[in-house]
């Protein structure tokens, strides 16, 4: 009984391991990086872009760090002259596309860093997807987009 028990957990940790192979390589995170925040200040802005390489939706709905207390998906919108942002639950990110957070727009907020946060730190960021993926990745951080050239193939 004792090892029937262990082949069945073996199987799914086999499972488990091919599930997560599977998903990294349709998931590619291009220029991430953390805007550095005055030394009050306990919360950042964070931008990246997600590839995905896949012909299926990927659906966004968590992210977390060791490094900081809680990550949110928001989205900054202008109405009537007013800046406000937008707790966002999830990120839907269609097949074969790429899902750019960038200032003024989507970004992740990070709370409560526990470690200080500088120019020139990394720090590892992990995505949870719905359908139980994960995927993990560095973001530095930075004073500002010093990628900007790119931007400008993301307009809609
Ligand atoms: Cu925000």
């Amino acid at each position: 009984m004792k090892s029937r028990n262990l082949i069945i957990t073996s199987f799914f940790l086999v499972l488990f391991s091919l599930n997560q192979a599977s998903a990294g390589e349709h998931i590619t995170i291009h220029n991430a990086w953390l805007r550095e925040a005055p030394p009050a200040i306990k919360v950042m802005a964070g931008y990246l872009q997600i590839e995905n390489t896949s012909d299926k939706a990927l659906i966004l709905i968590s992210a977390e760090s060791s490094e900081f207390e809680r990550i949110e998906f928001h989205l900054s919108t202008t109405k009537d002259g007013i800046a406000r942002m937008q707790q966002q639950d999830e990120i839907v990110i269609a097949p074969n596309t790429t899902f750019t957070f960038k200032p003024g727009s989507y970004h992740l907020m990070l709370f409560n860093n526990t470690v200080p946060m500088r120019e020139g730190k990394s720090t590892s960021i992990k995505l949870n997807f719905d359908s139980g993926d994960t995927h993990e990745f560095d973001a530095i951080v930075k004073k500002s987009d010093s990628n900007n050239a790119h931007q400008h193939h993301n307009h809609h």
